[in-house]
């Protein structure tokens, strides 16, 4: 059983539309922390965070409040680095990622082992603070902890920049010109709604978790945003894309990965509880939480399972 550290994360700076700063909340009363009990773990909820001074930003003037997404990743690079256990950080929207990955990339780092990345989410978020046209830096945190240039004046990342050979983004159908091109000449596993409708999810994230479980001694985060999923199960988004993830596909995702017991941390993003109706966003959320920390129809073998390597 594993334990598990709850990090409330009131983050809403990424984005325009006030909401995702009721996110954490709305997990908890959502039954995040029964839920998770209730399958064995240990869990501890810290909280909610909070940021330190927000500094003056250098860059473009467009940038929305760039100050506090650098004072938000500074503040969560050190809640995740310490955590032993699993960090399931509770957004907020996906600006939380800057913090969130780049902690954990240190942190696999200070016990010798390399960070893999598991993007599950409409959009590729590989902007940087020079060619995002929105301003939005939700769109951003792909590109902060690989390590690309233009962030100037927020942290400099505490541990290795993410190689893009560790990163697989699953539920792509929305990227920005902008970001199409510099990401498809990356290494990174990019498995658009195109593919996935052509081999389904269990395909290619077979294939990635063989390569996470072949790395031996490895570190999986996972980063989940509600728009990876369908809006017609998950309204509850500001930036919603027709044709995600269907309510069995997500549940057979977050079940292999429980399957394959390589995930150490996790992101839930996006959420606004705001354009939520009666919650059932956030239920969705930590229901797909509770398949990935191993709730199951039928118990089935475990390690290995499917993935050529056990642990
Ligand atoms: B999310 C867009 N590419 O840059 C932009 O929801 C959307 O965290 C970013 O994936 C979406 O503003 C960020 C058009
Ligand atoms: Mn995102
Ligand atoms: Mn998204
Ligand atoms: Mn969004």
């Amino acid at each position: 059983m594993t334990e598990i550290t709850l990090i409330g994360v009131p983050l809403d700076s990424g984005q325009t539309r006030p909401g995702c700063l009721m996110g954490p909340d709305a997990y908890r009363v959502a039954g995040i922390v029964p839920t998770l009990t209730g399958l064995g773990h240990t869990v501890r909820d810290i909280g909610n965070v909070s940021h330190g001074p927000v500094p003056e930003m250098p860059g473009p003037a467009h940038l929305v409040r760039p100050g506090e997404v650098a004072a938000w990743t500074e503040a969560l690079i050190d809640a995740g680095r310490s955590v032993e256990g699993m960090p399931v950080f509770m957004g907020g929207d996906h600006a939380l990622a800057l913090g969130s990955v780049a902690g954990m990339a240190a942190r696999a780092a200070d016990r010798d082992r390399p960070l893999f990345v598991l993007w599950l989410d409409a959009h590729s978020d590989f902007h940087t603070p020079l060619t995002t046209e929105s301003g939005n830096l939700h769109g951003t945190p792909v590109a902060y902890y690989t390590g690309q240039d233009g962030f100037e004046g927020f942290p400099p990342l505490p541990g290795p920049p993410v190689p893009f050979d560790n990163l697989c983004m699953m539920g792509l159908r929305s990227v920005d010109p902008g970001e199409r091109d510099r990401l498809a000449a990356t290494d990174a596993q990019l498995h658009d709604m195109r593919a996935i409708d052509e081999t389904g999810f269990a395909a290619p994230l077979r294939d990635f978790l063989a390569k996470v479980a072949a790395a031996g001694e490895a570190d999986l985060h996972v980063s989940l945003d509600v728009d990876f999923l369908d809006p017609s199960i998950a309204p509850a988004v500001g930036t919603t894309v027709p044709g995600g993830a269907t309510f069995r596909e997500a549940h057979l995702v977050m079940e292999m990965l429980s399957e394959s017991e390589l995930v150490t941390s996790l992101d839930l993003v996006e959420l606004n509880p705001a354009m939520d109706e009666r919650s059932r966003t956030a239920r969705l959320m930590v229901e797909l939480t509770a398949s990935l920390m191993g709730k199951r129809i039928f118990d089935r073998p475990t390690r290995g399972f499917g993935y050529g390597v056990g642990r």
